[in-house]
């Protein structure tokens, strides 16, 4: 049988494949991307459309960045993997540059952001036992209702998304949920000797951008280091210029005794992660004690180094912070004129609107496939909320011409 050449193939016979071939894990937009450059990227068919989702939040530095990708190649020619096993020239180059960057002793080089919870919460724990004193097998760490920190089993355990949990059972013991943005909740599940470490978003995602009182991350930081417990900040989604700083905890100065990254890390050009944190910390971690076959490779460092540079060379921090407010002041303009859209709520370029409908309608989705149709791909999260974080090397321009794609399409929307 002849093989089909990739140009062959419409949006609509990828999708049946994807349907047919591939696991149900997920309920993509009706949209087949076949090429990504800056703030665009083009489906099969050669439409062009603007970004406005990021992969989430990894395509901070826009789709192929040059100088990302030519790390990538560069090193895919040279060196690819070792194991750590063995040495490599760029492991070390890399773990130097990214704890100067980001003011840590040390750091723990993985893959996937759930990965580099995982390692964040088994580093709690050992130091828990090691170093706080917590008799065996009684650490607990405090997370917050609504939390999203990825897939894994022990993950989801302490989700209360019943979508993410239902049928995963039986589930990993030792956490305590509290309300996010409670600060007497927090108070209180401190009182717990047991308890190791607190794991916050600086910013709920998944939630649906859901952005805490100021001075909330300041102030459990400073009863997390009252109770002697550890801060642990997962900025996998909100860390690396994202939301106008470097870090969203540095909107607050917070500095975490545990960091976890991931997506940005890399701009979404290789799956990076990594938990930064001080010596005190980290040196609970010995040899076999954890790892990962790709964690560290010489392809991620190179691609992660080449990430970080452009994340200061282009000044990607304070453009969100610029085209930040910009966007939610025009969105606001929109939440007058339309019973459409409730608000607008979010820091520097990750935001959310909030649909005038329940949760379970599809509203936001079929405001989400209009937008498409109009040349801007966002996703909805709930039936009710829709967010927008587009690549930072977005410029002004461009971001009002997408103001006037979502102006328009909400306007003509009819339910
Ligand atoms: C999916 C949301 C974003 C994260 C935080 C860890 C991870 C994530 C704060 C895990 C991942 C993703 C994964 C993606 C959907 C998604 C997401 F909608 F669920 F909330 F980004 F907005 N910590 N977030 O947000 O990182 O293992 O995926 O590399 O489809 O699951 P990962």
């Amino acid at each position: 049988m002849e093989t089909m050449t990739k140009q062959a193939l419409t949006s609509e016979q990828l999708i049946e494949m994807e349907n047919r071939y591939g696991a149900h894990n997920y309920h993509p937009l009706p949209v087949v991307l076949a090429k990504g450059e800056g703030v665009y990227v083009w489906d099969v068919e050669g439409k062009k459309y603007y970004d406005f989702l990021s992969a989430y939040s990894a395509v901070n530095q826009g789709h192929c960045h040059p100088k990302i990708v030519k790390a990538l190649t560069d090193q895919a020619q040279t060196l690819c993997l070792t194991s750590r096993a063995f040495y490599n020239n760029v492991l070390g180059v890399y773990e130097q540059y990214v704890t100067d960057y980001f003011g840590f002793d040390k750091v723990l080089p993985m893959n996937s952001g759930a990965e580099a919870v995982e390692t964040a919460l088994k580093l709690t724990r050992k130091w828990a036992y090691e170093k706080k004193g917590i008799a065996e097998n009684q650490a607990k760490i405090i997370v917050c209702e609504n939390n999203f920190h990825g897939r894994t089993t022990t993950i989801i355990s302490f989700s209360n998304d019943p979508v993410a949990r239902k049928h995963f059972g039986p589930y990993t013991e030792g956490f305590i949920r509290i309300p996010y943005n409670d600060i007497e909740a927090l108070e209180q599940a401190l009182a717990d000797k047991n308890v190791a470490g607190f794991l916050v978003e600086p910013i709920q995602g998944e939630a649906g951008v859901y952005v805490p009182d100021e001075g909330y991350l300041a102030e459990a930081r400073e009863l997390c280091q009252a109770a002697g417990v550890l801060f642990v900040a997962d900025e996998v989604q909100t860390g690396i210029a994202r939301t106008g700083k470097l870090l969203a905890c540095d909107h607050e100065e917070v500095r975490p005794d545990v960091l976890i990254l991931g997506k940005a890390i890399s701009g979404g050009v290789y799956p990076v992660s990594a938990v930064l944190a001080d010596n005190e910390i980290m040196e609970v971690i010995h040899p076999g004690e954890h790892g990962s076959t790709f964690g560290g490779n010489p392809i991620a460092a190179q691609v992660a180094i080449a990430a970080l540079e452009v994340i200061e060379e282009e000044r990607l921090a304070e453009n969100a912070e610029h085209l930040g407010n910009i966007f939610r002041a025009e969105i606001n303009k929109l939440v007058q004129e339309s019973d459409l859209v409730t608000l607008v709520r979010g820091k520097g370029l990750l935001n959310a609107i909030v649909i005038n409908d329940t949760e379970d309608s599809s509203t936001a989705w079929d405001i989400c496939v209009q937008l498409k149709e109009n040349g801007l791909l966002a996703k909805p999260t709930h039936g009710n909320i829709i967010r927008f974080a587009p690549p930072l090397v977005m410029n002004e321009e461009q971001l009002m011409d997408c103001v006037s794609i979502i102006r328009k399409t909400i306007l003509e929307f009819k339910k």
